[in-house]
């Protein structure tokens, strides 16, 4: 039935950001299964590397990095809350997202007391099967897509044995929510060394050869929905770009040669993460929270989409700076899907300043967002946050066709909205 007053657009717009379910295209969460690479409760959230960055920046000088990273968890969470939540008004981005999560836990009690304990006692009564599927319905996330490193046998171990990939009697069940994906950047950054390794563990030789069954292997034990990997700092494609040491192969080979050749082989979409500047601030690195940001030459993008329209991207981009330009090739080439606002740029102001480009450039033709979540519990806040800034935009956007006579129903909201919150995805990974 058509909408017949701003009023009902508004109210249209904002119950279907609330209640959509988002597709999270992008997190490094893991599975209760999967040992303790599943980060869940108040001290992972408090020992987010965001956070351990923010804390070392007024933390004491006599509180030395080595000192810290040698703490327990719960210690640095300890230190983290006092100097960042206890003497000083948390109103950072990942400051408000733990306070956030806790709010939508139902545990403002505890907060109005800044009692710790108390919240680490009330985590310590949850059953975490039970409590991982309670946040994604909190959440409002369908699934969420994984991040799979191959080269990381702390990971690689709990798919190794899993040849047939039958969840049926994989050791590691993991759950329909969520869904894997092959992370391989060593491939981008021509890092043949650690390739190597990992070919030796897989008793293959060091070859290009080996390196295309090593990903048809690992594509057959994880069936991921996606190939994806980040760029390095000073990455190169083409003329240009020289091997890392002697003898090694060009990044550029492995991409031509190995990375866009198995995509077609398996079809399988290839998702770029452009712009991390790797080990910026090495003094971080032990919490992963090392890395930096650059201004990316997207022309390599422009390459990889231009000479393989048979290939699909999925593409985010670390720099504020390079969003417009990505609008733009994502307009011109069809086979390349734009997703989320990652990492530096997953903050409100910044959410909305892309949000807004890529509705007057993409329509819904895109994926407005992905959480990035490490922790589990961060799922909550990290879609309550953007959800907020999304249906803001969409008010103004919607209110704009219907003030130009455009007839809107509520269904019509309500479809345009899961478009962007992982329908164009699951549409783009179809086409
Ligand atoms: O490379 C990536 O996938 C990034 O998201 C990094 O993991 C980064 O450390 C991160 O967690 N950002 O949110
Ligand atoms: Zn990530």
């Amino acid at each position: 039935m058509r909408l017949t007053d701003p009023g009902e657009v508004e109210e249209a717009v904002r119950a279907n950001v609330e209640c959509c379910e988002v597709i999270d295209l992008h997190t490094h969460l893991f599975p209760p299964s999967h040992g303790n690479l599943m980060l869940y409760g108040i001290d992972e959230l408090l020992t987010y590397h965001y956070l351990v960055s923010e804390f070392f920046m007024v933390a004491p000088m006599n509180i030395t990095k080595e000192a810290f990273f040698k703490l327990s968890k719960r210690k640095q969470a300890d230190l983290i809350w006092d100097e960042l939540f206890v003497k000083r008004l948390p109103i950072s981005e990942a400051q408000l997202g733990v306070l956030t999560t806790l709010q939508m836990l139902g545990l403002e009690d505890y907060m109005e007391k800044k009692d710790l304990d108390g919240i680490r006692a009330w985590y310590a009564k949850q059953d975490i099967a039970r409590y991982a599927q309670r946040v994604f319905k909190i959440a409002g996330v369908k699934y969420a897509v994984m991040t799979n490193v191959p080269f990381d046998e702390n990971e690689a171990q709990y798919f190794r044995d899993n040849e047939s990939g039958n969840s049926a009697d994989q050791d590691y069940p993991i759950p329909p929510f969520l869904k894997t994906a092959l992370r391989i950047d060593p491939l981008l950054k021509g890092d043949w060394g650690t390739i190597c390794k990992c070919l030796t563990l897989e008793d293959m030789p060091h070859t290009m050869d080996g390196c295309k069954n090593y990903l048809r292997l690992w594509a057959r034990r994880i069936k991921p929905m996606y190939l994806m990997a980040s760029t390095p700092a000073d990455f190169k494609y083409g003329p240009g770009d020289q091997p890392r040491n002697e003898g090694w192969p060009t990044a550029t080979q492995l991409i031509n040669n190995v990375m866009v050749v198995i995509a077609k082989e398996l079809n399988l979409p290839l998702a770029l993460k452009i712009g991390p500047w790797r080990g910026m601030a090495p003094s971080l690195n032990p919490c992963g929270g090392g890395d930096g940001v650059v201004v990316a030459d997207l022309k390599p993008l422009r390459e990889l989409c231009y000479n393989n329209p048979g290939v699909k991207f999925l593409a985010t981009v670390l720099s504020r700076v390079n969003q417009h330009e990505l609008c733009v090739l994502a307009q011109k080439f069809r086979n390349l899907h734009l997703y989320g606002c990652w990492w530096y740029l997953n903050n409100p102001s910044i959410i909305e300043e892309m949000t807004k480009m890529r509705l007057e450039m993409l329509g819904s033709a895109f994926t407005a967002q992905h959480s990035d979540c490490r922790v589990l519990d961060q799922l909550m806040y990290k879609w309550k946050h953007s959800r907020t800034v999304i249906a803001d935009l969409l008010v103004k956007y919607y209110l704009k066709l219907y003030r130009l006579g455009w007839p809107l129903t509520y269904h019509d909201i309500e479809k345009n909205v899961a478009s962007l919150l992982g329908g164009s995805f699951e549409d783009f990974m179809r086409k």
